[in-house]
């Protein structure tokens, strides 16, 4: 926490988590004086990013503006923390390049796909199941797992951690780092 503007990077299945994380954590920063700014691949699919789809292409272009960006506001000091799947490792790596050294964090929101699916809070995955949705990361559109990434959350005792809990975990290692 002792650095200037960084991005949190958090990238996971649809139904993982990520946007509850991203609009957790910039609670407890907000809590400890630090200036955040969330980027959810959702919201900026609604105007910047609305010209692209879910082909690969699309997805590679979504992942590389919204780096382009969370680097803007890290360069004007603040902690930028972009939740989108992001399900391609080249284009995550390719945003972490943007970066100095530990100014990219990347958090891997690790939750099995069934309970993601059993989750379903907009009834994606069933469309997806259904043949009605095509492309549909988890079902027939690959998500590639962070090799290196600085922080993993995953079930404890097969229970999913609350936001409070997982946002403690990334400030935890912001403020060591
Ligand atoms: C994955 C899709 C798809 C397909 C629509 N695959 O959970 P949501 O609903 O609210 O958020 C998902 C969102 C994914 O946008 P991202 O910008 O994060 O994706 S990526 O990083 O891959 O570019 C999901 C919805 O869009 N959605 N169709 N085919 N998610």
């Amino acid at each position: 926490l002792n650095q200037q503007g960084c991005v949190v990077w958090i990238t996971g299945l649809s139904g993982s988590g990520k946007s509850t994380l991203a609009c957790s954590l910039g609670r407890e920063l907000q809590s400890r004086g630090k200036l955040s700014y969330v980027l959810d691949g959702d919201n900026l699919r609604h105007g910047l990013n609305k010209n692209l789809g879910f082909s690969p292409e699309s997805r590679t272009e979504n992942i590389r503006r919204t780096g382009e960006v969370a680097n803007l506001f890290a360069d004007a000091g603040l902690i930028c923390i972009a939740s989108l799947i992001s399900p391609y490792r080249k284009d995550r790596d390719a945003c972490r390049t943007l970066l100095p050294d530990k100014k990219f964090i990347e958090v891997f929101m690790n939750m099995p796909l069934q309970l993601c699916e059993d989750r379903d809070p907009k009834g994606l995955y069933k469309l997806a199941r259904e043949g009605k949705i095509k492309g549909f990361t988890g079902i027939d559109d690959p998500y590639e797992p962070p090799l290196n990434c600085e922080i993993e959350l995953q079930l404890k005792d097969g229970v999913v951690p609350t936001p409070h809990e997982m946002a403690g975990q990334v400030v935890s290692y912001m403020e060591n780092e």
